[in-house]
């Protein structure tokens, strides 16, 4: 693939089978992305960095998933202008419901675009990464517009019994 303009950054490797599936709407509409493990307490220099020069890596776009005490999607989105969509991944005790409160309840000020708990979510937030995309890109908003389209007719209206 080209020059990734998406990053989809996980705060531990076990974040991956959930944040595997951001990557599918991104491959499907063919949107370059990077996928990495940035963690905002284990690896907090890493954190920096990345987010030091991400802009000028040509990313346009940051999804980050994290579980627990989620504050990866936070602190990225504070070092960052570039748009931040977050993806809360289901945690052993809480089953996400932490994830998803330490994520969505930003204080004003610093925007965090947060989706769903767990797979739906982190689909969710390919796409919505492709979607600010294809903002500026007439060829990719025809591709995404094809494939809303092939989307609706997969949908059956019968029910099948
Ligand atoms: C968070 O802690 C990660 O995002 C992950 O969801 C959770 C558990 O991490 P591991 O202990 O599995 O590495 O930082």
């Amino acid at each position: 693939m080209s020059q990734p303009k998406v990053s989809i950054i996980m705060g531990s490797q076990s974040d991956w089978a959930t944040m595997e599936e951001a990557t599918k709407p991104l491959e499907a509409l063919g949107v370059a992305f990077e996928t990495k493990v940035v963690s905002a307490h284990r690896t907090p220099d890493r954190l920096y960095q990345f987010c030091n020069d991400a802009h000028e890596r040509g990313i346009q776009v940051i999804i980050a998933g994290a579980g627990g005490s989620a504050h990866l999607a936070g602190m990225a989105a504070a070092m960052t202008h570039l748009p931040v969509v977050a993806v809360p991944v289901s945690s052993r005790n809480l089953k996400g419901m932490d994830s998803l409160l330490s994520m969505v309840q930003m204080p004003r000020g610093v925007a965090v675009a947060c989706q769903a708990i767990g797979g739906a979510g982190a689909y969710n937030a390919g796409l919505i990464a492709a979607q600010m995309l294809a903002l500026g890109d007439a060829e990719l908003t025809e591709r995404l517009i094809d494939w809303r389209r092939s989307q609706t007719e997969s949908v059956a209206e019968e029910v099948v019994k």
